[in-house]
């Protein structure tokens, strides 16, 4: 590319690079992304154009979540820039320490929030910060050290940032910056060859598997990145037949009833296998190991639900809703927006849900951890996310909202 490079393009170019990276790393995943498209072919021969409604195949073709795991506030606002440059916004919050087992972080999404920029690339990552005073978690001493090791490493190197920070400003970068940009911004995502300490590696990881994967080694990674498919339930058979053990589940919400609209996110994922890393033993000594905590994961998206959808669906399950586009939206239960004709066009739901992240993250430990629920948790938010990101926590509902009243619906 010879032109300035736009936040878009350098979405898109970043999702794809990361899509390389990972599939160099996690050779299974390379497996699920050709599964994945398998399926989509098929689903679109099968349905054509009636496939496309929850998305064009060229979006669902290019589409991916990443998830990533940061340390501190200011790793967490560095982060905010650093997607802030692809046009990524944070949206929602979650809070994973009430989930079961519980996970000392909380966590918010960096997203597209505009239609068309969905459309063109819809690239999102789930982004969670370790709590660090959280004392169900970590005592006093833990949390010292903690800090010690998280505030002496450096995430991303400042040219990195700069060049975030200039195509925030002037909403583009030249070819060679915006190149620079996507090898430094790939780089700073790449599994470190860095050897591990295994002692405090362990310490953390009897608390908690997460936060020794955050605080207990002196760079990041991705941890999953996750294609989209329009039948999970196709893909979770081929993968099965293909030898690779998924998780014994779906995740979100069971299948519809045939013809029955597709509602929010449902997903499921397989353990990668273990990964050779390097350790530094008590003695100084540096030896070849293992570490076991990347894996596949795999989502279906459907129409999002208004809040009082969600309730329904929180207390009653699919069950609960209308088994039609035009009772959904006519209850206020979904969001549609019109087309020319005056059809009714679903709003992917674009967020997450997180009684599946908790069960996301579950599946990936090595045990639960241990937590102590007489101790004090300490306050976290969405204020407290929104004063860290030192921009706008975007609400999904307003997000969903806004698109649906644009466009002239309820
Ligand atoms: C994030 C888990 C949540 C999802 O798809 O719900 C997630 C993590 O494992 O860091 O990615
Ligand atoms: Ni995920």
């Amino acid at each position: 590319m010879t032109g300035p490079v736009t936040p878009t393009d350098l979405r898109t170019r970043f999702a794809a690079a990361l899509s390389t990276l990972y599939g160099s790393e996690v050779p299974a995943y390379t497996t699920l992304v050709e599964v994945s498209q398998e399926v989509n072919a098929d689903v679109i021969a099968a349905a054509g154009a009636e496939a496309e409604r929850l998305g064009s195949i060229e979006r669902v073709t290019a589409e991916r979540h990443g998830a990533i795991r940061v340390g501190t506030p200011e790793e967490l606002a560095q982060v905010a820039r650093v997607f802030g440059a692809c046009g990524m916004a944070p949206v929602g919050f979650y809070d994973l320490r009430e989930a079961t087992p519980p996970i000392p972080v909380v966590s918010t999404a960096f997203r597209p929030t505009d239609r068309a920029e969905l459309a063109t690339n819809p690239f999102r990552v789930f982004t969670s910060v370790l709590v660090v005073d959280d004392r169900r978690f970590f005592d006093a001493s833990t949390e010292a050290e903690l800090r010690e090791f998280l505030g002496a490493r450096t995430l991303f190197p400042a040219e990195l940032l700069d060049l975030a920070d200039r195509m925030e400003r002037y909403g583009s970068l030249a070819a060679e910056e915006a190149d620079r940009f996507l090898a430094l911004a790939t780089a700073a995502f790449e599994l470190s060859p860095e050897p591990v300490d295994r002692a405090w590696y362990q310490r953390l990881e009897a608390i908690s598997s997460v936060a020794a994967d955050i605080g207990g080694v002196a760079s990041t990674h991705i941890n999953h990145l996750t294609p989209r498919v329009l039948d999970i339930d196709a893909l979770y058979e081929r993968m099965e037949a293909r030898g690779i053990e998924m998780i014994d589940r779906i995740q979100g919400p069971p299948r519809t009833a045939a013809g029955a609209p597709d509602v929010l996110l449902r997903q499921t994922s397989f353990r990668a296998l273990s990964e050779p890393r390097r350790f530094r033993e008590p003695d100084g000594t540096v030896v070849d190991g293992e570490l076991r905590v990347r894996f596949g994961e795999v989502e279906q998206r459907g129409v999002a639900l208004t809040p009082q959808g969600r309730a329904v669906y929180d207390r009653d399950g699919v069950a609960g809703l209308p088994d039609t586009d035009d009772e959904l939206d006519a209850a206020d239960l979904a969001y549609y927006v019109r087309d020319d004709e005056g059809r009714l066009l679903p709003l992917v739901y674009e967020d997450f849900l997180p009684r599946s992240a908790a069960g996301i993250f579950a599946s990936n430990l090595t045990s639960e951890g241990r937590s102590d629920t007489t101790q004090q948790a300490s306050l976290r938010g969405a204020a407290w996310m929104r004063d860290v990101l030192g921009r706008e926590l975007h609400d999904p509902y307003a997000l969903y909202a806004a698109e649906r009243s644009e466009h002239g619906a309820h």
